[in-house]
């Protein structure tokens, strides 16, 4: 069942991402959802629809939990319950794609009983299809993927600031200035799911955000695990897609990065570097 779930969605996935590249010149309404830096646009709603009506035509019986309707209703009841449940951003980087910036993707995560048994992130500027089934490993467009080896000293590490993250209080600056002197360098690209699909694949070494929604992450945490990584909460817990805070690295790194992130008081005031 795990392999048929995942070649529809890796159908579907490649379907929506060639669309919304080939529809992006038609984008003509950009609307704020909390503020300036939280977007959808038109073209977000259409890729949903489009996404959500073949998952319904191929299996009608599923749940399906999607970005544009479910970040309104927040209804997560059916993450839990052992029936198969359909995580979907259509797509993920919408400040990318509005600026037509080639780091966005569309991330189709299949959960049962809570945990993610399939996940499929698409990369339509790079045509590159990240897909994994738990227990069958990790491959990008047929090819095994593996996390990279490298050291903290010689990572590059991602992370980012959900919208409404990014205020006096957030510890993010601080904990990015930390971890900036212990690394090679720190990126903010902008696309969770394709973070994490980078991390799978060993082009970085590791990634971390608070406040994500279970679409960001749902597929890019089993490309991590399949690949051999380790995912977690930024605190080292055990990850929950519900509270959105993760941490995904090769796993070498894992513990000293958690070392580093949980040094950053949360007043932002004894940080000393
Ligand atoms: P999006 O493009 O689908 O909104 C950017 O650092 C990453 O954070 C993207 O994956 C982006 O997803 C996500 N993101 C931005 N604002 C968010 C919010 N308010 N809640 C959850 N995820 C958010
Ligand atoms: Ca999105």
């Amino acid at each position: 069942m795990i392999q048929t779930l995942k070649k529809y969605a890796e159908q579907i996935a490649v379907d929506a991402g060639k669309w919304i590249v080939q529809n992006r010149s038609n984008m003509d309404k950009i609307q704020y959802k909390k503020n300036h830096l939280d977007l959808v646009t038109d073209i977000d709603r259409l890729s949903e629809e489009r996404i959500t009506r073949k998952i319904l035509e191929i299996f009608p019986e599923h749940a399906i939990i999607s970005e544009e309707t479910q970040s309104i209703h927040k209804d997560f009841t059916s993450l839990d319950r052992d029936e198969y449940c359909w995580i979907v951003d259509p797509i993920d980087g919408t400040v990318n794609y509005v600026h037509d910036i080639p780091y966005y993707s569309i991330s189709i995560g299949i959960v049962k009983n809570g945990k993610p048994i399939v996940g499929v992130v698409y990369d339509p500027n790079r045509d590159e299809l990240f897909s994994a089934g738990q227990g069958l490993g990790a491959y990008v467009n047929g090819k095994k993927l593996q996390v990279s080896s490298r050291s903290l000293k010689e990572s590059v590490l991602h992370t980012g600031y959900c919208a409404s993250d990014w205020t006096t209080t957030s510890p993010l600056r601080h904990e990015f200035a930390k971890c900036y002197a212990k690394s090679r360098n720190i990126k903010i690209a902008g696309s969770a799911s394709l973070d994490l699909a980078y991390v799978a694949c060993g082009r970085i070494d590791g990634f971390w955000q608070r406040g994500l929604s279970p679409w960001d992450i749902a597929a890019g945490i089993l490309l991590v695990t399949e690949a051999g990584g380790t995912v977690s909460g930024v605190d080292g817990s055990v990850l929950d897609l519900k509270t959105g805070d993760v941490m995904a690295t090769n796993g070498s790194i894992q513990q000293q990065l958690k070392t580093i992130l949980s040094e950053v008081d949360e007043d932002e005031r004894t940080i000393s570097i």
